[in-house]
C-alpha cells in the first residue's frame, strides 16, 4: 500500500516536472545505455515498464537504450547496480538534442533537407511540387485525421498511353520517426528533379502514390508538444490519447506485440480494428487502388528491411523473391554510405512479433506482391538535420534497387 502510494506520487511528480506550458521539454532526461546480465536486465525492464511510463526504450542485442527522467535516475542506478548491470550516460540532457533538431526550421528559400518541418510546411511542399510539375504530379487525399487534417500525398504519374503499376509509399505512421517524412520528401524531389536517367526511368515506370506523413496529428504533436509521441491523437479514455496506428489494421489485430491498454504510451492497438480514422480512411484509399504492385512503409530507426508477415517466422508466397529483391535494394543502398541493414527478414525473425500493421494488412487483403518495411537509421529517433540527405540518397538508391530487381523477376 505504502509502496504503491510512493510510486504513484513519484509518477505524478515526474510528469509535472517535465511539462511546462503543455510542452514536454525533456530537460535533464538522460539516454542510458544499460548492459550486462540478461536476468538483471529483464528484471529492471519489467519493473520499470510496469510502474512507469518510459517514453523510449529499445533493445539491441544485449544492450538497452533508455530515456530516463531525472527523478528516476537514482532508482535506475540502484536497481542496475543490484542486478549486476552497468549504465553509461550517452546523452546527458535530451532537451539539447531536441533543440538541435528544431534549429533553423524554415529557411528563407523555402523547403530544404537540412531541417525538419511541421505538417503544414510538408504539405506546402507537396502543393508546390504539384504546381511546378502539373503534368506529372498531383496532390491526393489519402484520408482524414481525428483533428480534422487531411492525409495528403503526391501522385506522380508521368503521362503515357499505358496504365502503369501502382507503387505506394507510406511514411511517418509513427509520429516521432521524423527522419521518415524528411526522407520521403527527399525521394519525391529526386523523382521529380533528378537528371540521372535511371531515376527518371524509375519515376516513369510507376504510378506513384507517396504519403510523407500518414499520421499528421501525431507528427504535429511530436513536433510541438512531446518529441517522443508515437500514436494518433484520438481520445482513447478519460485521460489518455491515441492508438498506435501500426497496430490498428485489421489483420491479426492485437494478437502479438500490441497493448489493449488505452494508456499504453507505445503500442495500444485501439478499441477495435480500424478504430482510428487515419487507418480506416487510408485503408479505403488503398482498397480503391487497382494494379497495386508495391507497398513500401518507412519507419525508424532499427536499420532493417522487413518482409511480411511481421508476426510470423513462416515464409509466405514469394518470400524468396522478396528476399532477393530486398537484398538488391540493400546492396544499392550500401553503395551510397557503406551502411549495412539487417534483413531482409520478417520482423518476427529479427525484431519482434507485431500484429495489426499496415504492410501486413495490405499484403493479406490485396495480395500485393512487393511488400516491404524499411526501418531507417538513427538512435533514439534522432538523426541530425544536416545529414538528412545521406538517408535520402540511400533510400533513393534502395528504391531503384528494389524496382530493378523486381523488373528482372518479372513483377512489372
Ligand atoms: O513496431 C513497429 O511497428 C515497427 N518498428 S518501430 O520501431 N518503427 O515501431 C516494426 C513494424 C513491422 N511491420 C509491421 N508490423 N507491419
Ligand atoms: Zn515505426
Amino acid at each position: 500500500m505504502i509502496v504503491s502510494y510512493l510510486i504513484i506520487t513519484l509518477c505524478v511528480q515526474v510528469s509535472i516536472a517535465a511539462v511546462t506550458d503543455g510542452y514536454k521539454s525533456y530537460k535533464d532526461y538522460k539516454i542510458y545505455e544499460i548492459e550486462g546480465d540478461m536476468f538483471g536486465m529483464q528484471k529492471l525492464m519489467g519493473y520499470l515498464q510496469k510502474n512507469y511510463e518510459l517514453p523510449y526504450h529499445s533493445r539491441r542485442g544485449d544492450k538497452c537504450l533508455m530515456l530516463v527522467a531525472p527523478d528516476l535516475v537514482p532508482l535506475v542506478d540502484n536497481m542496475a547496480k543490484a542486478g549486476g548491470l552497468t549504465t553509461k550516460t550517452i546523452v546527458d540532457d535530451y532537451s539539447e538534442i531536441i533543440k538541435i533538431e528544431k534549429a533553423n526550421p524554415l529557411r528563407s528559400d523555402g523547403f530544404s533537407w537540412t531541417a525538419y518541418y511541421d505538417v503544414d510546411d510538408i504539405y506546402g511542399y507537396l502543393n508546390n511540387m504539384s504546381k511546378t510539375h502539373p503534368d506529372s504530379a498531383q496532390v491526393v487525399v489519402g484520408g482524414q485525421t481525428y483533428e480534422g487534417r487531411q492525409i495528403l500525398g503526391l501522385r506522380i504519374n508521368t503521362p503515357t498511353r499505358n496504365i502503369k503499376p501502382v507503387m505506394f509509399i507510406e511514411s511517418g505512421i509513427h509520429a516521432r520517426e521524423w527522419i521518415t517524412p524528411a526522407t520521403t520528401t527527399y525521394f519525391i524531389n529526386q523523382l521529380l528533379t533528378s537528371e540521372d536517367p535511371q531515376i527518371q526511368n524509375l519515376r516513369n515506370s510507376f504510378d506513384w502514390h507517396i504519403f510523407p506523413t500518414v499520421n499528421p496529428d501525431g507528427y504535429h504533436y511530436s513536433y510541438t508538444r512531446d518529441r517522443m509521441w508515437r500514436k494518433t491523437r484520438s481520445k482513447s479514455s478519460w485521460r489518455c490519447y491515441g492508438a498506435d496506428p501500426n497496430r490498428n489494421w485489421n489483420y491479426n489485430w492485437l494478437k502479438h506485440g500490441a497493448s489493449s491498454n488505452p494508456c499504453d504510451y507505445q503500442t495500444y492497438g485501439g478499441s477495435k480494428p480500424f478504430s482510428e480514422i487515419e487507418t480506416r480512411s487510408l485503408s479505403k484509399y488503398i482498397t480503391g487502388l487497382d494494379n497495386l504492385v508495391g507497398y513500401v512503409a518507412f519507419h525508424a530507426d532499427a536499420q532493417m528491411l522487413l518482409l511480411p508477415y511481421s508476426d510470423s517466422t513462416q515464409h509466405t508466397g514469394n518470400y524468396d523473391d522478396l528476399k532477393q529483391i530486398g537484398q538488391t535494394s540493400l546492396d544499392y543502398g550500401f553503395e551510397v554510405n557503406n551502411e549495412q541493414y539487417k534483413g531482409p527478414a520478417t520482423a518476427a525473425e529479427i525484431l519482434y512479433k507485431a500484429s495489426g500493421g499496415s504492410m501486413d494488412w495490405v499484403r493479406y487483403t490485396k495480395n500485393t506482391p512487393l511488400a516491404f518495411t524499411y526501418e531507417l537509421r538513427g538512435r533514439y529517433f534522432y538523426w541530425p538535420p544536416s545529414r538528412i540527405h545521406e538517408q535520402g540518397d540511400e533510400v533513393t538508391q534502395m528504391m531503384l534497387g528494389l524496382a530493378t530487381e523486381a523488373a528482372k523477376l518479372g513483377y512489372y
